[in-house]
């Protein structure tokens, strides 16, 4: 039948991602904050963490495995810390891209230098998490991580969830994702794409309450987005509504950044756009740009 995961005869490689450091730095906080479930103990004791953990998460509607380890410390008196430690190991082994996670709190130990010189003999796409970066006016307590000679930093929160889809930005930065398979059942996909508040959302409810015709929404369970499919007329169109994204306070940089990930997304599955512009604001840069996107 060659298409689809109904089939059987596909199967699709997800990349893994192994989150390592030293104990205490937040590693499972991260695991359960990028997995968006509490399935590893966070305590404030070190060594918590023994066995790898694996958990299912999704970057921006892309499948990726999550791997937690346990703190790399083989001079601490953590019960089975040489275990711990090759657990580790082996997710450094098995993983495709690896996160380093540090405490910006603490600032750079002698210890973050040892995993960060274990990390370097693979090779294998690393990125530093500078983690209990709280606020962003302490993102500055990356630079005290430079000399690990690692390039790629982020300063993250994994309490607070800061900056945690940046990270994901950084680390896949290499990846390769397959082609999401979507089984061509003839519907035409328009995506409906613009700035926040342009009325996107208010555009699809029209037309749905219009038409009378909402066949199912289909859940978005592998992508960021809910596909609506609708039929008018006869004819069979499924709506990627790119909405749901809102502007917050001091967000707007992060928002915008990842509204722009959601329309490239939108863009290369569907078969026409529409673009919805705010007449009463006429066409800003942001537009501009999107329009050409299109384009191209
Ligand atoms: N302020 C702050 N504290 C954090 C953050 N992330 C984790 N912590 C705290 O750091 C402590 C250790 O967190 P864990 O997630 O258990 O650390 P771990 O690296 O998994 O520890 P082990 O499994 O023992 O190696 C806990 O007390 C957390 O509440 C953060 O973003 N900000
Ligand atoms: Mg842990």
């Amino acid at each position: 039948c060659g298409i689809g995961y109904t089939c059987g005869q596909y199967v699709k490689k997800i990349p893994k991602l192994a989150i390592v450091g030293r104990p205490n730095v937040g590693k499972s906080a991260l695991f359960n904050r990028l997995c968006k479930k509490r399935i590893s103990i966070v305590d404030e004791a070190e060594g918590i963490t023994r066995d790898r953990l694996y958990a299912k998460a999704d970057f921006f509607g892309r499948p990726f495995e999550l791997i937690d380890t346990g703190g790399m410390d083989l001079k601490s008196d953590v019960p089975f810390n040489e275990a711990i430690f090759r657990q580790a190991e082996i997710a450094i082994e098995e993983a495709d891209v690896l996160v380093l996670v540090v405490d910006g709190q603490v600032g750079r130990t002698h210890l973050d230098e040892q995993v960060a010189r274990i990390l370097k003999r693979v090779d294998k796409p690393i990125t530093v998490a500078v983690n209990k970066v709280d606020n962003l006016d302490q993102l500055d307590r990356i630079h005290d991580f430079y000399s690990l000679g690692i390039s790629h930093m982020e300063g993250v929160s994994a309490v607070h969830g800061l900056r945690v889809a940046e990270l994901l930005e950084t680390a896949f930065r290499d990846t390769i994702w397959e082609e999401e398979v979507e089984i061509d059942d003839g519907a035409l996909k328009v995506a409906i794409v613009g700035r926040p508040n342009v009325g996107k959302s208010t555009l699809v409810n029209h037309l749905l309450d219009e038409d009378r015709c909402l066949v199912s929404p289909i859940a978005g369970t592998t992508r960021d987005s809910v596909d609506i499919d609708i039929e008018v007329g006869g004819k069979n169109y499924r709506l990627i509504d790119t909405a749901g994204i809102r502007r917050k306070g001091a967000e707007h940089e992060v928002v915008d950044k990842f509204a722009a990930i959601r329309t490239e997304r939108a863009l290369e599955r569907c078969d026409l756009c529409l673009l919805i512009i705010d007449a009463t604001e006429g066409l800003t840069t942001q537009e501009k740009r999107i329009a050409s996107e299109i384009e191209s």
